[in-house]
């Protein structure tokens, strides 16, 4: 059976996502929905968040352990290396990003993205939370030219789509410039944007819902 990815193209873990299967090369469908709570989409996935994952043994969801199962299929090339510490410091990463930088930033979305004011302690809150999500991962990522040096990993495909949400979530509601204050953040982003797979999924999300 061909992997059905269901969510959306606006969706950052979505794109995530979808980038590794097409790295990879791997027949996928992509089956357009929403994040819900109907009960029909939550037998797939049990939070109603997107994206999840159709296989030929059932449904997966969390962006992370859809990496490692397409990783574990041993299709197309993998994006982590060989050595068990190297590969565990590229999870590290993609851990620190999902934690400590994603989630903080996250709460921001609604006023940044939908329209829905946060509260000055909102703001109050997540502000020194993503001061020690950015200084830590930048502790963690070498940037030399990639997060994990110099072979691309899967921590890049992650940070495309989870770092410029964030960047644009601090400039637009913290009015916090880090990509003036990081510029390795746009420099690697830019490295990234080159890559067949990322234009396409840009395309299609500039194109769809
Ligand atoms: N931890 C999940 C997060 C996925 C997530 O938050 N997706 C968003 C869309 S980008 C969503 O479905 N939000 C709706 C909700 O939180 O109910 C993952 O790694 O896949």
């Amino acid at each position: 059976m061909t992997i059905k990815l269901y969510g959306m193209p606006l969706s950052n873990y979505y794109n995530m996502v979808k980038t590794v299967l097409l790295e990879k090369g791997m027949d996928f469908e992509e089956v357009l929905v929403l994040p819900n709570q109907e009960s029909d989409y939550l037998a797939k996935s049990p939070m109603g968040k997107v994206p999840a994952m159709e296989t030929e043994q059932g449904f997966l969801t969390e962006t992370g352990v859809m990496i490692d199962y397409l990783d574990s299929l041993g299709q197309g090339e993998s994006f982590y290396p060989a050595d068990p510490f190297e590969k565990a410091k590229v999870q590290e990463i993609i851990r620190y990003l999902e934690l400590y930088i994603e989630l903080p930033a996250r709460r921001l979305y609604g006023e940044v993205f939908f329209g829905r004011p946060a509260t000055v302690e909102l703001k109050e809150e997540v502000k020194p939370q993503l001061e020690k999500g950015f200084a830590s991962f930048n502790r963690l990522a070498k940037f030399s030219p990639y997060l994990c040096g110099d072979k691309l990993t899967y921590a890049d495909f992650y940070f495309r789509f989870s770092m410029n949400l964030a960047m644009t979530a601090c400039k637009r509601a913290l009015d916090w410039d880090v990509a003036a204050e990081m510029p390795r953040n746009n420099e690697l982003i830019a490295r990234l944007d080159e890559r067949a797979s990322i234009m396409r999924v840009l395309a299609d999300q500039k194109k769809k819902v």
